[in-house]
């Protein structure tokens, strides 16, 4: 049974609310985090009002960060393998809108297909529904360790370990609303277009390859962890395309484009383009657009974590778009021994693992590495090359503990 290696902030916020400290010990043996909070005043749903104008859901468990677009989730307050909706971090380009699924209309058009029609909810929600666990990581997730462990900054919202969760959605096949448009054999791109400022006109965008498009598992998603999307996540329906980048699965879906031409947007000639000397340009790209995310692992703990001296149960996450994760190392300081870490949990499609392993705390300062391998043979790098924007960063990171 995992537990936590360090509740402070969960307790913090607690205490905040004026919980006292055996409620607070209560909660937690009876329903974990998710009790906490929602005796805290959030509602667990993760879709209640919140006081800051850019998200409904409560900020309180969250890293808010400084743009007012990033909430980054806390590692150290999941257990489970399922990030619950409450705690899943939430990144807008703007802020997050209420679309009311009474009103919502999706139109797929575009040369790619020889019917354009426009879908409502009710519809969507008749056609065959899919359920999969899946990992949704931000393109940008570990950029700050470009500074932190490179000591060069990328450009964009620093994010640390925390831009990343694991939910189970449920949803429609895109693939099966593109056939009910009558996609051509020859189409090519497909454009999913959000409604982030109520058109789709000037709503946040991707494109993505017909063939990932196609694939089964590339959903038009509607349920979260068993409940209706929340709002801060793309309600009424959201795109989930898994090991994709975070920007391809777009919240608050309004309109389809299929083409039979490659399409370019901003999100893949500018943004969401590796960018630097090691990445040279490709069609009307900047860089190398980012399509895939790459095999990573974290320590479910603060940066930097507190522990007190003693024996200790470390666990963490990782994950790779390739499939399961085969194992995990972790290796102290600057020791050259890397040991074993055990996956916790068995792993079910596009899920990420939960590792753990036992550690020996001795007063003083710190750092553990953590190194995932997937079942295809991808490891961490030593080092990855530099980029501008600061996507991918996947080479194992010093987290510093202080030991008291
Ligand atoms: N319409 C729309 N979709 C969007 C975004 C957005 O700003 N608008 N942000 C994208 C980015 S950059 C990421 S990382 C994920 C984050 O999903 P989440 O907020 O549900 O965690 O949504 C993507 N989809
Ligand atoms: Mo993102």
């Amino acid at each position: 049974m995992p537990g936590f290696t360090d509740a402070q902030p969960l307790w913090t916020l607690a205490e905040r609310r004026g919980m006292g400290r055996r409620r607070f010990l209560q909660l937690l043996v009876a329903g974990g985090a998710t009790a906490v909070l929602a005796a805290c005043g959030a509602d667990p749903s993760g879709d209640d009002r919140s006081e800051h104008p850019g998200w409904f859901k409560n900020t309180d468990p969250f890293i808010r960060h400084a743009d007012g677009k990033s909430l980054e989730a806390r590692l150290e307050l999941m257990d489970g393998l399922i990030t619950p909706s409450s705690f899943f971090f939430v990144r807008n380009n703007s802020v997050s809108v209420d679309v009311a699924a009474g009103d919502w209309r999706l139109s797929i058009d575009g040369d790619g297909v020889t019917d354009p029609l426009g879908l409502s909810y009710d519809a969507i929600r008749r056609l065959p529904s899919r359920t999969l666990v899946s990992y949704l990581e931000c393109a940008g997730n570990h950029r700050a360790m470009f500074d932190r462990v490179q000591g060069r900054a990328a450009e964009g919202t620093q994010w640390g370990t925390g831009g990343v969760g694991n939910g189970e959605w449920t949803g429609v096949a895109l693939g099966d609303i593109l056939e009910l448009a009558g996609v051509r054999p020859d189409a090519v791109s497909v454009l999913l277009v959000g409604l982030d400022t109520g058109s789709p006109e000037e709503g946040f965008r991707r494109v993505i390859p017909v063939e990932k498009a196609m694939h089964p598992d590339t959903l038009l998603a509607y349920g979260l962890n068993g409940a209706r999307l929340t709002r801060d996540h793309g309600y009424p329906v959201r795109a989930l395309v898994p090991g994709w980048v975070g920007a391809s699965n777009i919240k608050w879906l309004g309109r389809i484009v299929v083409s039979t031409e490659q399409l370019w947007t901003r999100n893949n000639t500018t943004s969401y383009v590796l960018i630097g000397d090691d990445y040279p340009p490709e069609g009307e790209a900047l860089g190398q657009p980012v399509t895939t995310q790459t095999v990573k692992s974290a320590l479910a703990l603060p940066w930097p974590a507190e522990l007190e001296a003693g024996s200790h149960r470390l666990h963490g996450y990782a994950h790779s778009p390739d499939g399961p994760i085969a194992k995990v190392e972790w290796r102290e300081g600057s020791g050259r021994t890397w040991r074993p870490a055990s996956i916790t949990d068995p792993q079910v499609q596009y899920s990420w693992a939960r590792f753990e392993f036992a550690w020996e705390a001795r007063p003083g300062e710190h750092t553990i590495m953590t190194r995932a391998t997937d079942a295809a043979g991808a490891t961490q790098p030593h080092s990855v090359p530099f980029n501008q924007k600061g996507y991918l960063f996947n080479q194992p990171v010093p987290h510093p503990i202080r030991v008291s």
